[in-house]
């Protein structure tokens, strides 16, 4: 089994929560604040192998969290970050959201890297929030909190030339000839069940050519292996369609050619369009060479040669005609990114209940998140966090909800009585 879509679910890793201390030593008892900063939580990174050439792997791994940041420490030591997570994928893996669907990334080079996710920063210590009139802040920062998300990596190969055909026509034995693959080739069809991938030089240069399994007619209605496997050549700037011109099965070479091209137009107008070379394989068991002028006849605007991946025969010709039109052809762009994920889960949100007359409860991440280390009896403190409300636009609402002085409110585990 070839696995070239997974799913799996990613996280970065929290930030460290900053650290409340103050300094106590013998001669110095009401020393200053000395709580640390948290490290940063760690991030996931992606990147492309040469080693890596499908998806298999994640079968079996398919939960990747990067560890959180530590929390800061006394003596302003500061937390430490946790290392990234790294994930190596093929070349050619495309990242998408698995919510939305959306292409999140197109790791589309050899070794190619990049940080998805980040990790969320580390809180601040008691020591950032002292100013001269919070001498003793008794608070800290929380550190970033992170989304976790489910993505769907999909392989779509890279490669310069795919290879097209109806099944046992000789596509893998043209591979095998002319690259380093090593295919099986059998006289049987669906020989191939996973594209083949395989390096070839010519001509003072090199491209990549992928051998995609046979495909029949009734494709798209998933007859054969269906058009599965037809992702792998969308991203190629050339096709060879290999027919079997000595017919050795006993089906017209011509209505092979219409066949494979239907198929192709069924699955996407985009690959119908790729432009294609025609291989008229199998020419050694050519007996009348008339079948060769008919096809010539019915296909127009189309090169063709005439070969024979066994007898090696017009190879030379067909590997100038690939090279020549490659220069021809740009290399195709990367996907465009349709979603930039965040990596923080939003912690803006908040709910008010209006639970009785003068009397409003506010919970949700952000009230956790500003009251996180505030010690709310104490004036500095509670300083602070009205402060943080202020500023986060919640007293506003709280007022255009009818709020009003003395009136209560609830938040966390406090109860405080509202004044202007
Ligand atoms: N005589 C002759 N036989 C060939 C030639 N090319 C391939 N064959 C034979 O045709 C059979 C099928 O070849 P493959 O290369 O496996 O064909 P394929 O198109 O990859 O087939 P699937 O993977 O099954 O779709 C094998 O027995 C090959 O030896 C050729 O040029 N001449
Ligand atoms: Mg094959």
């Amino acid at each position: 089994m070839f696995y070239d879509r997974v799913k799996i679910k990613c996280k970065a890793g929290n930030g460290g929560e900053g650290c409340v201390s103050f300094l106590r030593e013998k001669f110095a008892p009401n020393g200053g604040p000395d709580g640390g900063d948290g490290g940063n939580g760690g991030n996931i990174v992606f990147k492309t192998s040469p080693n890596v050439t499908n998806l298999a792997d994640f079968r079996y791994t398919c939960v990747f969290r990067a560890k959180n940041g530590e929390p800061g420490g006394k003596k302003n030591k500061t937390g430490k970050s946790a290392p990234d997570t790294v994930i190596l994928v093929p070349v050619g893996t495309v990242i998408k959201n698995a919510e939305t669907d959306k292409v999140v990334a197109d790791l589309n080079e050899p070794n190619m890297e990049i940080v998805l996710l980040h990790g969320g920063v580390g809180g601040k210590g008691n020591t950032r929030y002292a100013t001269p009139t919070r001498q003793a802040p008794r608070f800290s920062g929380k550190g970033g909190i992170t989304q976790e998300y489910n993505l769907i990596l999909e392989l779509k190969t890279i490669a310069d030339v795919g290879l097209i055909g109806y099944p046992n026509v000789g596509k893998s034995s043209l591979l095998a000839t002319i690259s380093n693959a090593k295919p099986k080739i059998a006289n049987y069809h669906f020989t191939t069940l996973a594209p083949n991938v395989g390096v070839v030089k010519a001509y003072d240069t090199t491209f990549v050519m992928a051998d995609i399994p046979g495909l029949i007619e009734g494709a798209s209605e998933g007859a054969g292996l269906g058009h599965y496997f037809l992702r792998h050549i969308e991203r190629t700037r050339l096709l060879v369609h290999v027919v079997d011109i000595s017919g050795s099965e006993g089906r017209d070479p011509y209505l092979d050619y219409e066949t494979i091209n239907n198929e192709l137009k069924k699955y996407s107008e985009k690959v119908a369009n790729i432009p294609q070379i025609i291989a008229l394989n199998k020419s050694d068991l050519v007996v009348d060479e008339s079948v060769i002028q008919d096809f010539k006849n019915k296909v127009k605007g189309v090169p063709i040669f005439v070969i024979s991946a066994v007898a090696y025969l017009g190879i030379n010709e067909l590997l100038k005609e690939i090279v020549d039109k490659l220069k021809t052809i740009p290399k195709p762009e990367s996907l465009q990114v349709e979603e930039k994920l965040k990596s923080l889960a939003n912690i803006k949100e908040y709910t008010i209940n209006q639970t009785d007359e003068g009397y409003f409860e506010v919970s949700g991440p952000l009230i956790d998140s500003i009251a996180f280390g505030v010690v709310l009896d104490e004036v500095a403190s509670m300083a602070y966090f009205q402060k943080r409300l202020k500023d986060e636009g919640i007293i506003d609402k709280l007022k255009s909800m009818g709020l009003k002085e003395g009136d209560t409110v609830k938040m966390c585990d406090l109860e405080f009585e509202y004044t202007e």
